[in-house]
């Protein structure tokens, strides 16, 4: 899922006005912004205004009533693929993580509702990130589920939606964003590639995510592609105890990418640990407990008992559009992960590092097979290249452009090189 979008060649009426790079500028000579920040008292201080019949409206996300108003806003006309085949379907619980880390502003929660019987119909968020991109710190907003009612389209609500949202980031004194889209817009800073791992073959083939090549048979495909029943290091769910070793082998770990998150204690606990879910860990129904939005798991040395390794991942299921007998495709992603065989002389040269990362992702098949997932996906960015194929992911036909509001930078080497490659 994330269409790629071919038609970037016309003029951008809205984003030729927008302080982001022009498409087809050279490369900057210097890293930084593009307009200078603004006081407080030079903000915009009165709502864009909405074509007549709309109204603004502040999303409290922990309202379930709004948190549900949102939750159904998406599963109807959020991002689809190319052929309109699935839909993400982010969860109520999901929404309360990915809108609410630490520091988060409900006024960046914006949403439009018909004046006259207060449904809502349109939606866009932003929450407060750190970034740190080629050396430089700074914090931005993450904005992310853009959406507009499918009856709604193509009325130019979206740079309203856009500029409002920028105004409320503005007004909390943060003048940088980051964003990804499966639209080539100007300009993206860098492009992945999403690879796919089957696991419920059958179903895949069964809801037309994967095809049987002729050469093959769907018994052959299962045979394949089966995980192991255990994990092969001695991996363990993240506990509280774990969050300031954890913190740190991350911060350590991502000093090998060039654009990453900054997460300082509070951030990792809301990242990696407050998705797990309520109830009891081993009281899951059918894989998963109640609630579940994300999985971490750590190796944690037992002389030392630090950290040595971990991963995450996130459960994001798309509705099948167009099936009767699945309603919907159980999605897995790769999110972070770390590895501490990475600050080994000559790891990285030797091939242990690309040999321990293979183990410790192949175990994170391993639990998303057992929390009953059909498809686990991961992007062609940090290490992930070196460990897709040996892993049996597959490339798909989906690409993810990242972007960065009101900063230049010359584009991220690396990531793309091999995710165009088949
Ligand atoms: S990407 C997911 C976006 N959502 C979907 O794809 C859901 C399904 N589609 C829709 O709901 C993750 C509509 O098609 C949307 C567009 C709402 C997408 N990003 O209203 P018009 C995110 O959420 C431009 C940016 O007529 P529409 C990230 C388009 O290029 N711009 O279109 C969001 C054109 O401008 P141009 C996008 O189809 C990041 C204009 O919108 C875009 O009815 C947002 C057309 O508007 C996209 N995904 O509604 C930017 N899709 O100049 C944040 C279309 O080309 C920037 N457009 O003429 C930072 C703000 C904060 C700054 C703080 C300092």
């Amino acid at each position: 899922v994330g269409g790629h979008n071919k038609k970037d060649m016309g003029a951008h009426k809205f984003w030729a006005t927008q302080p982001v790079p022009q498409l087809g500028e050279g490369p900057p000579i210097d890293d930084g912004y593009i307009e200078p920040s603004k006081p407080r008292e030079e903000v915009r201080q009165e709502p864009y205004p909405l074509p007549k019949d709309f109204e603004w409206s502040t999303l409290d996300i922990n309202d379930p009533n709004q948190n549900k108003e949102v939750y159904d806003l998406l599963s109807v006309n959020y991002v689809e693929d190319d052929d309109a085949s699935f839909r993400f379907q982010y969860s109520s619980e999901f929404l309360q993580w990915a809108l609410k880390p630490p520091g988060y502003h409900k006024e960046w929660h914006v949403g439009v509702r018909v004046s006259s019987n207060k449904k809502l119909v349109a939606f866009i968020s932003g929450v407060p990130i750190t970034i740190k991109v080629r050396g430089k710190v700074f914090t931005a907003s993450e904005i992310n589920y853009l959406c507009v009612h499918k009856k709604l389209r193509s009325k130019r609500l979206a740079p309203v939606l856009i500029k409002e949202v920028t105004r409320q980031v503005h007004l909390k004194g943060v003048f940088q964003a980051i964003y990804t889209a499966g639209v080539v817009i100007p300009t993206p800073i860098s492009v992945c590639r999403y690879f796919h791992r089957a696991l419920n073959v059958a179903k895949l083939v069964d809801v037309g995510f994967t095809y049987v090549p002729r050469n093959m048979t769907t018994a052959r495909m299962i045979r394949m592609n089966k995980v192991s029943d255990t994990p092969t290091l001695d991996v363990r769910p993240m506990e509280e105890k774990d969050v300031a070793p954890l913190a740190d082998l991350f911060t350590r770990y991502m000093q090998r990418f060039d654009m990453v998150p900054v997460m300082n204690l509070e951030d990792v606990r809301h990242q990696f640990l407050s998705g797990q879910g309520t109830g009891r860990i081993g009281e899951e129904k059918e894989g998963r407990r109640v609630g579940q939005v994300t999985w971490t798991y750590v190796v944690e040395n037992p002389e030392t008992h630090n950290i040595t390794d971990f991963f995450s991942m996130y459960h994001l299921p798309s509705t099948i559009i167009r099936s009767p007998k699945h309603g919907t495709l159980e999605a897995g992603y790769l999110y972070y992960y770390a590895t501490d065989v990475a600050f080994e002389d000559g790891a990285d040269e030797d091939g242990r590092l690309k040999a321990r990362l293979q183990t410790l992702i192949g175990d994170a098949l391993v639990i998303a097979n057992q929390a009953k997932l059909d498809v686990f996906n991961a992007l062609t960015l940090m290490d992930n290249v070196s460990i897709l194929k040996d892993l049996k992911f597959g490339a798909g036909d989906g690409f993810l452009n990242f972007y960065l509001y009101n900063w230049r930078t010359s584009k991220l080497a690396g990531i793309n090189d091999e995710g165009d490659a088949k």
